[in-house]
Formats: structure tokens, C-alpha cells, sequence
């Protein structure tokens, strides 16, 4: 009989003896006396394997320390001044001061002189009221200082020198306008007064109110009233000079010539004294 033959029923029953427990293991350790298993040999190692996918993320860690204190900053600039607040409330009134000290005994006065006194002061009175109207004249009568050169004055008229061109009718009317006339010389005094008048001013010829407009040859003044016993005509004059010279100037000189009515130039109005 071949060995392998006896060995079968061997290996069968080491297999029944893993299988059975305290039995087993005493019927294996009768069995060893009979037949030593011995393991087989070691395989060839394995191929390595694929990389395996990536774990689940670790958990949270717990909060790190507090690091150090950094250093303090440098003071900044000062800031500008506040907006002024608003005005406070005004403040109680104050209570009246004492009486102060009674004063020295003044001068003894001199004896009223009463009846030269109220005299003196009627005068200045009347003079008080008659430089007022004569200023509320002058303020009326200028129209503006560049145009007037002054104010000429005799007894009982005013003269004011009109440095503005004007035809004669136009001239009477802005005469009228302040309460007089263009200026009419009636006698040698105000012929005077308005020739040293124009040649203190420096002008060379100006209306005044005389003309023979009505009836030709017959000079009246604007006032209607006729020129009668006073004249001053320039030699030759009045000529009616083509026939239509029915105004008058005045020279510097004093003297008059008959002249047209249109042309413009200055002249000279008169006021009367009362009517101001
Ligand atoms: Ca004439
Ligand atoms: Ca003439």
C-alpha cells in the first residue's frame, strides 16, 4: 500500500479536529502522536494598491492664545477753535446808583438888560427867516452847480447866470419855471450889475428879456412892461438884421444889439427879492 493512502484518513480527521472544540482538541492532541501538520510555504508578495480616496476633514481645533500688545501711537495735532456759541440771554437791569456829590455854587448871573436883548433877538430873527428863503431859492433855482456860475445880487433883485444854451423863448421859460424872468435891465445900475455879472464869468453874450416880437421897432420886456427912459443899444443897433432880429443880447460891456431869436446861448435870469 502507498504511503498517501495511509495519510488520507489523517487529514481528514485533522480537519474534524478544527471543526470540534474540546473534543476535538483532545482527540487532536491523541492524533499527533500519529501525524506532524506542518503549514505551506509563503506566497509572493502582492501588487501594491491604488491610492485611496481623501479622509474626511479633521475637526475644529480649539481657539489660539492672545498675542502681545502692540505699541502705543504717537499724540495727534490739536483740532480748530469751535463756531462761537450763540448771544446769552440779556442780563437783569441794574439798580440806580446813589445821588452823587452836590456841585459848587455857580457865578452870580449879570442883570437881565431885557428890552436891548428881545430887540437884538427880533433881528436875528428876521434874519434867520430871510437867509432861509433866500437858501430854499438857491436850492430851487439851481439845477445843478456845473450849469450856474454864482449869484449876482443888487438891492432888490438876484441875477443867476444860466451856463446853459437855450433859444431865447426856451430860456424864458426856464426862468419862468423858477419864479422869475430872463433878466431886465431898466436901469444903468442892474445893466451894470449884469455886465460885471457875464464878464466875471467870462461870457461873451447873453439873452435878456427884451424883444420886439408884437410890433416891430417897439421893444417891450417879457414882463409886458415897455422899455421906456433906460436903453443901452450898441451903436447902429438895434439894425433888425434880415429882418428878423427881434431879441436882445447883452455884451460884457453893458451894451445891446438886436439879435435873431433861435440861435442857443446863455443867459441871465432876474428875481425880485420880495417874491422870494
Ligand atoms: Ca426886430
Ligand atoms: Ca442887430
Amino acid at each position: 500500500m502507498a504511503p498517501h493512502m495511509l495519510l488520507l484518513p489523517a487529514v481528514v480527521l485533522s480537519v474534524l479536529t478544527l471543526v470540534q472544540t474540546s473534543y476535538a482538541q483532545q482527540l487532536a492532541e491523541e492524533s499527533c502522536t500519529v501525524q506532524i501538520l506542518v503549514p505551506g510555504l509563503k506566497g509572493e508578495p502582492g501588487d501594491k494598491g491604488q491610492k485611496g480616496a481623501p479622509g474626511r476633514p479633521g475637526r475644529v481645533g480649539p481657539p489660539g492664545d492672545m498675542g502681545p500688545p502692540g505699541s502705543k501711537g504717537h499724540k495727534g495735532v490739536m483740532g480748530r477753535h469751535g463756531k462761537v456759541g450763540p448771544s446769552g440771554m440779556k442780563g437783569s437791569k441794574g439798580e440806580t446808583g446813589d445821588p452823587g456829590p452836590k456841585g459848587p455854587d455857580g457865578e452870580p448871573g449879570l442883570p437881565c438888560e431885557c428890552a436891548p436883548m428881545r430887540r437884538m433877538i427880533g433881528e436875528m430873527d428876521l434874519l434867520v427867516a430871510q437867509l432861509s428863503s433866500e437858501l430854499r431859492f438857491i436850492k430851487s433855482a439851481l439845477p445843478s452847480p456845473a450849469a450856474v456860475a454864482g449869484i449876482k445880487e443888487t438891492e432888490s433883485k438876484l441875477y443867476l447866470l444860466v451856463k446853459e444854451e437855450k433859444r431865447f423863448w426856451d430860456a424864458q421859460l426856464y426862468c419862468q419855471a423858477r419864479g422869475g424872468h430872463l433878466a431886465m435891465p431898466k436901469d444903468q445900475e442892474s445893466n451894470s450889475a449884469i455886465a460885471t455879472y457875464i464878464r466875471e464869468a467870462g461870457v461873451s453874450r447873453v439873452y435878456i428879456g427884451l424883444n420886439d416880437v408884437e410890433r416891430e421897432g417897439v421893444f417891450t420886456y417879457v414882463d409886458s412892461s415897455p422899455m421906456s427912459t433906460f436903453s443901452a443899444w450898441r451903436q447902429g443897433e438895434p439894425n433888425n438884421a434880415y429882418d428878423q432880429e427881434d431879441c436882445t443880447d447883452l455884451l460884457p460891456t453893458g451894451e445891446w444889439t438886436d439879435v435873431s431869436c433861435s440861435p442857443t446861448m446863455y443867459f441871465v435870469c432876474e428875481f425880485t427879492k420880495d417874491n422870494i
